[in-house]
């Protein structure tokens, strides 16, 4: 076969091969096979430079377009194989990416962060307490001594040492009353827990809202005041009713209980609901914490803000708050 057709069946043969490659490992094979520097190719270059001069002006032109044609086989090549590489990273037998699931705020944080607005409106200052308290502020100091049955509403868990899981805010007072001085305007939130029966309004850790304000001349008149000021803001209506019952908390004398009404509403919430005790701050607990009764009285509450978000948002079980399913949760997505 002479020189022209050995060009020409190089040429078909190569860009056929390097189109069957199936990968670059292969394409690499080729390539030296035929342009590599002891490749076909160059085997028929050595034989064009032997021909005479005058065959050398026919078969050049023949010898540049096989190679041209050659080395453009395999640029294309090249470039299709790294696309089939780029496609097949996309794994598309992977499960489909999870729809962004955007979180929202708990209900109770929400109201616990609207209650410390309208507090800070009246110029409290929110502060926090431990949950393992001790025996002293939990109930001594709340002149709730040993022996005093009004232990036995307030079984909770007990650590060694005398501590145990706070049953109410209101150690915080007790806290306060014995580092600082009047005038005292505070607000605290936070968990507290007890060995309580669950039911639709009851938890047995559940959150609590204490308010209490120690200066001259206060009386009940500025805690009643107090109270609606902040219930009406927080359920953001000024038809909720109040009505205060006569009750016992060793720690204030006069003691209330206050339940709230939402007239009209469907449910339990048309009904009385029993929403906080509070009353004036007992002088015994003053005077534990070295306040003198006789120059200063003061106010404390203490607020269920599971019952105040539940009223908020006319939820009629306490266990949908802590149940954590987030279908019933997101409604309430500020
Ligand atoms: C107290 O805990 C007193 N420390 C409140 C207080 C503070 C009185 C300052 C006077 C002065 P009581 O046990 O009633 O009181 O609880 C207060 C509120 O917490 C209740 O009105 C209710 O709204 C809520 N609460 C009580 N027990 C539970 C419970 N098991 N689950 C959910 N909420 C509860």
């Amino acid at each position: 076969m002479d020189l022209a057709a050995q060009l020409q069946s190089l040429r078909d043969q190569g860009v056929a091969a390097v189109a069957a490659a199936g990968d670059s490992d292969e394409l690499e094979v080729l390539r030296v096979e035929y342009l590599g520097r002891n490749g076909k190719l160059k085997a028929l270059s050595k034989a064009f430079a032997d021909e005479p001069g005058e065959r050398k002006r026919t078969l050049g032109p023949i010898l540049g377009e096989t190679t041209e044609a050659l080395r453009s086989a395999f640029a294309d090549k090249m470039s299709a194989l790294s696309r089939a590489d780029e496609e097949e990273s996309i794994d598309i037998t992977l499960p489909r990416q999870q729809q962004q699931v955007r979180g929202s705020i708990h209900p109770i944080t929400q109201v616990a962060a609207e209650v410390e607005r309208v507090f800070c409106g009246m110029g409290f200052d929110v502060i926090d307490g431990p949950h393992i308290e001790e025996d002293q502020f939990n109930f001594s100091l709340l002149n709730i001594p040993d022996d005093h049955p009004a232990r036995d509403a307030h079984d909770t868990f007990w650590m060694r040492h005398g501590r145990l899981l706070r049953t109410h805010t209101s150690a915080v007072q007790a806290r306060v009353y014995a580092q600082e001085q009047p005038p005292l305007r505070k607000v605290v939130i936070g968990k507290v827990f007890r060995y309580d029966e669950v039911d639709a309004t009851h938890d047995t850790t559940f959150t609590q809202v204490e308010g209490f304000l120690i200066d001259r001349d206060i009386h009940a008149g500025h805690l009643v005041a107090t109270l609606k000021t902040t219930i009406r803001a927080v359920l953001q209506r000024d038809d909720v009713e109040l009505r205060l019952r006569p009750s016992f908390f060793p720690f204030v004398e006069p003691g209330f209980e206050v339940d709230v009404r939402i007239p009209g509403s469907p449910g339990r919430f048309g009904q009385w609901v029993e929403l906080l005790g509070c009353g004036m701050v007992h002088p015994e607990v003053l005077r534990a914490g070295n306040i003198d009764p006789s120059i200063y009285s003061g106010f404390a509450f203490g607020l269920g803000l599971e019952r105040l978000t539940m009223l908020r948002h006319g939820i009629d079980d306490i266990r949908f708050l802590n149940a954590g399913d987030l279908r019933s949760l997101h409604q309430f997505a500020s």
